[in-house]
């Protein structure tokens, strides 16, 4: 039996992720895992990560969209951490030897030019803080079987992240119109969903300071160079083996990833 607490609920978490091995929520078993545990958990987690060798290269918004939130059933949008080994080179295929069950999310994303505390931060302080804006698609996937969770467990999975590729574009912060700033996603030519920046929070930049300001609240804040991404603007898609998944933006141009071979289970 397992006696939970915030190593166990860690290790539980990146031995699933290791192994390639979906699970159960943890709320489940151990009904005290509340947001405030959850992210307890997941600075845990990411804390064992750096000990094997990650580097924290920025921040992660999940559920910032009505598109995301009403999937997964959970209106509260929450954050989390990007490591280096998350990050995927243009042109890599998906490798299903990683991931449990992958899925893809346009996003837009922030590389950043100064430092940014909460709290008190505002969309226009946050825009001003940002070096470039780029396109990305974030590659989720939840160690918890079939996407299902609370959101205290998707907080102490840090919320789902697995890889992330950004597109070879960047604009200045006030080169584009965030909001109207559209996207396609296609996937093998068919387009299944679209939205535009207005999707993440009203105004990507306003995530960006929910970001600021909710890390700001656990002692934590934003740094010069750090990679922000805001959030799905659209739900995400299951990859499969073979798929061709693209997200075309308007100004930020496009992304195209391929869905690798199967892996075999173990
Ligand atoms: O990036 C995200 O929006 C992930 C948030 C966690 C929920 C999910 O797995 O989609
Ligand atoms: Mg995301």
């Amino acid at each position: 039996m397992t006696i939970w607490n915030i190593d166990s609920a860690a290790r539980h978490l990146l031995d699933a992720e290791a192994d390639r091995r979906d699970i159960t929520p943890i709320t489940d078993d151990w009904a005290e895992l509340d947001i405030a545990t959850g992210y307890r958990v997941q600075d845990a987690l990411i804390t064992d990560k750096i000990a094997n060798g990650h580097t924290v290269v920025g921040v992660k918004l999940g559920l910032t969209s009505r598109a995301k939130q009403q999937r997964m059933g959970i209106d509260s949008p929450l954050t989390a951490v990007l490591t280096d080994k998350m990050y995927l080179e243009a042109g890599v295929p998906v490798d299903f030897s990683r991931f449990i069950h992958p899925r893809i999310e346009p996003e837009i994303v922030f590389v950043m030019g100064e430092d940014l505390a909460g709290p008190g931060i505002t969309s226009a302080r946050a825009l001003a803080a940002v070096r470039s804006v780029h396109a990305g698609f974030e590659v989720i996937d939840s160690r918890y079987r079939d996407f299902k969770f609370t959101l205290p467990d998707v907080i102490a999975d840090n919320a789902s992240s697995a890889g992330f590729y950004l597109g070879g574009i960047a604009r200045g912060p006030f080169d584009l119109d965030l909001q109207m700033e559209a996207c396609l996603v296609r996937v093998n030519g068919q387009v299944v969903y679209s939205a535009t920046g207005a999707a993440v929070q009203g105004h990507p930049a306003e995530a960006l300071a929910l970001a600021a300001n909710s890390l700001a609240a656990r002692g934590r804040s934003i740094h010069a160079g750090d990679i922000v991404l805001t959030g799905g603007m659209t739900d995400a898609v299951f990859v499969n083996p073979g798929d061709q998944i693209s997200a075309e933006f308007t100004s930020l141009g496009s992304i195209v990833v391929a869905g690798g071979a199967a892996a075999p289970r173990c």
